[in-house]
């Protein structure tokens, strides 16, 4: 799990028009995101629409990119759901398929209190023998810092995706549970700022559209070149903000299929782009990139 490092995409997955999976697609962003020199790709999360799929469908997903893949970088299954049964199933399929880790947001809905929350963890940690990345995000509801401290001590819990503004508990958690304790930053908007606070790697959406830089900013951060470092997250930050303001994830699958590389469309209720809007969207990317 060492080796997981670097920027990882959290890789959209690729829909039809009739939200069919369309697995052609998705091998052909596959080989283009490796083909960019992208460390390692996470599953079926929330750029992957993970949670409007069904467990089979998910466990399809894995299954053809752990195939297209081939070895050639380590992939994280997020393999999150609102019951542990559930979770174990995907968990266990994609240990059997072959994936490097396996990443989990909390249960969510019912508001669950910190030891089932704990207990989640431990049963679906203890259920194969892949390090777990715990997923902390605030669409889930964040977890703090004294309870991703308490899942650490489940053995087998190797770090955690950390989707938080918070970047100075980055720096906690590396001092406080142990500097192998993995912590990937989870903002795109703040890549430099992870980094920069001790994080070993990031795992995004927006990685699945521009990787170059991300890697040019990860790079730079190795070297402390904060001013290319910068320089390449105020362009990313252009792209992000203006994205954001609308279903991002559709945004990135059009945009990709203007660069070659068709990233398909959402499943509903995620809205998607007609070819009229689509047009008035590439418009408006040119004029950000002029
Ligand atoms: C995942 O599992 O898809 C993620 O890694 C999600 C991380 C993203 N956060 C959210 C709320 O979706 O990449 C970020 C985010 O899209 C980006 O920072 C822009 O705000």
């Amino acid at each position: 799990v060492n080796e997981i490092k670097g920027v990882i995409p959290a890789l959209v997955t690729t829909f039809d028009m009739d939200e069919n999976f369309d697995e052609k697609r998705m091998r052909a962003l596959v080989d283009h995101l490796i083909g960019k020199g992208v460390d390692g790709l996470y599953l079926t999360g929330s750029t992957g629409e993970g949670f409007l799929m069904t467990p089979q469908e998910r466990m399809k997903v894995v299954e053809v990119v752990v195939d297209q893949v081939n070895g050639r970088i380590p992939l994280i299954a997020h393999v999150g759901a609102i019951g542990t049964k559930i979770s174990i199933d995907l968990a266990k399929q994609a240990a059997s398929a072959g994936v490097d880790a396996i990443s989990s947001v909390p249960p969510f809905y019912w508001k669950f209190g910190a030891d089932d929350v704990f207990n989640y963890y431990k049963d679906i940690t203890g259920s194969t023998d892949l390090p777990m990345i715990v997923y902390n995000i605030a669409l889930a509801g964040l977890v703090g810092f004294e309870q991703v401290k308490r899942f650490s001590t489940i053995e087998g819990v190797a770090g955690v995706k950390y989707t938080a503004t918070s970047h100075f508990e980055v720096m906690r958690m590396k001092e406080e549970i142990g500097n192998d304790f993995l912590v990937y930053s989870g903002c795109d908007e703040m890549a430099m700022s992870g980094l920069s606070f001790g994080a070993d790697g990031l795992i995004g959406s927006f990685y699945n559209l521009m990787p170059e830089l991300f890697i040019a900013i990860n790079k730079a951060m190795a070297e402390r070149d904060l001013k290319t470092a910068e320089e390449k997250q105020r362009i990313a930050n252009i792209i992000i903000m203006h994205a954001t303001q609308k279903n991002y994830v559709a945004i990135m699958k059009r945009a990709l299929s203007w660069m070659g590389v068709d990233g398909g469309y959402c499943r509903r209720p995620f809205s998607n782009f007609g070819a009229s809007e689509e047009a008035v969207l590439k418009d408006e990317f040119r004029l950000l990139r002029d």
